[in-house]
């Protein structure tokens, strides 16, 4: 039997354009019309049935929700908010609240205001200023009813998917390019986070705990051959560290600014390089792993989070899991999945790693970006063409957990 400690937050995670639907002031959304994607659309229509979602969220005994809001909707045109959607969002806070929920409030998930994209997004220095004047705008009024913030969620993926793959919006291949977005973000997070604690304190509020949800992944050596070995060892530093230290380190000295490290972990990677390249040296993976894999083809690897919490350990700062899921159709491998990793979680605990929360992602089946709809990573199914909501019994089986902090048999 494991048992985790009683103020841990249970819970589960979505992104506002994964699930609210009618987001049409976003790049994403503009951009899906040109590339001839699946549409988002309606989405799960989040946005009219977020109640509904929480009691369920309730009835699953979640003490936490993650979610995040559309910069878009706030900020449909250049310098003009919203007052009507700054009142839904401070609703769902509120809805939250009623229910006994903790908000965790993610302020960028992907998707920016057309207008933003159209004069050159995060690759415009001025982007810091925009977002932080979208941030403070946000913090002023909401900051009495939330204390958990993520700014910025998985910097390092977003800029890969949008700037270096080119298959997200606006489908760059440029390093250079990259570069000055990855500068951006973390400027973007560090300004934010002072500004942010800036009105906290001035408002005669506690302090609030602030951070980003970094996506890693456990890169595991092939045989663990040297040239794989090294390989493992770069793109850890590169795609697991490199942006979480840059914000760490702005100057000289080592400077606070997180609260605490949202962790994203879903997969590994065994790697075998074939050729020295730089190409080779960012993507060559075996391809021929024999281990369980998830509806994307990502391999399951559950100790690989115990590896990556013992190593995020050195930065001494408290860790939230704000995302870990599986995509599949086969529930009983979801509650497995959630069980194997749990239980990994909770010996990093014991290894010294203070981790404060465990949030699966998603709550709902959801769209998943470029995939569409067909990968299913909810506790809750929905239904495509009624929305009606099915509760999985994985959920059910998780709830057990998030109700009694004990994690039983397998
Ligand atoms: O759906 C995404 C989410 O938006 C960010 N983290 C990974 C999830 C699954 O791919």
């Amino acid at each position: 039997m494991i048992k985790f400690p009683r103020d841990f937050l249970w819970g589960a995670a979505t992104s506002a354009y994964q699930v609210e639907g009618g987001n049409f002031n976003s790049d994403w959304c503009r951009w899906e019309k040109e590339a001839v994607k699946e549409e988002c659309g309606a989405a799960c229509r989040h946005y009219e049935l977020y109640k509904k979602d929480f009691d369920l969220a309730k009835s699953l005994h979640h003490n936490a929700h993650r979610f995040s809001i559309e910069w878009s909707r706030i900020e449909p045109k250049e310098g003009r908010f919203s007052r009507k959607e700054l009142k839904h969002y401070l609703d769902v806070i509120l809805a939250l609240r009623k229910r006994g929920i903790e908000p965790i409030v993610t302020l960028h998930h992907f998707t920016n205001p057309a207008w933003f994209a159209e004069s050159g997004g995060w690759v415009e220095a001025r982007s810091v200023d925009r977002f932080l004047r979208y941030c403070e705008f946000l913090t002023r009024v909401l900051a009495r009813h939330v204390r958990y913030w993520i700014t910025i969620n998985e910097p390092t993926i977003y800029l890969s998917h949008a700037y270096i793959i080119g298959v997200w919006p606006p489908q760059e291949k440029s390093y250079p390019k990259a570069a000055a977005v990855e500068e951006n973000l973390a400027s973007a997070h560090i300004r934010a986070y002072r500004a942010m604690h800036k009105i906290y304190k001035g408002l005669g509020l506690g302090e609030p705990c602030i951070g980003i949800a970094q996506n890693v992944i456990a890169f595991v050596p092939y045989k663990r051959k040297l040239k794989n070995r090294f390989t493992a060892f770069l793109r850890d530093r590169v795609f697991n560290l490199g942006f979480i230290e840059r914000i760490m380190r702005q100057g000289i000295l080592p400077q606070k600014n997180m609260d605490f490290i949202g962790v994203n972990y879903y997969s590994r990677q065994l790697i075998e390089l074939k050729e020295f390249g730089l190409g080779n040296l960012a993507t060559d993976v075996c391809d021929n792993t024999r281990s369980e894999k998830n509806s994307l083809g990502w391999d399951i690897y559950p100790k690989g989070l115990y590896d990556v919490l013992m190593e995020l350990k050195k930065f001494k700062l408290p860790i939230m899991i704000t995302e870990n899921g599986i995509c599949t159709s086969r529930d009983n491998l979801r509650w497995k999945y959630i069980y194997d990793h749990l239980k990994n979680i909770h010996r990093a605990m014991k290894g010294g790693v203070s981790v404060t929360g465990y949030l699966y992602w998603s709550l709902l089946d959801n769209f998943e970006w470029d995939k569409g709809f067909g990968p299913r990573f909810g506790l809750i199914g929905v239904d495509r063409k009624t929305y009606k909501r099915t509760v999985k019994r994985s959920a059910r089986k998780f709830a057990q957990v998030c109700k009694t902090g004990i994690l039983k048999g397998g």
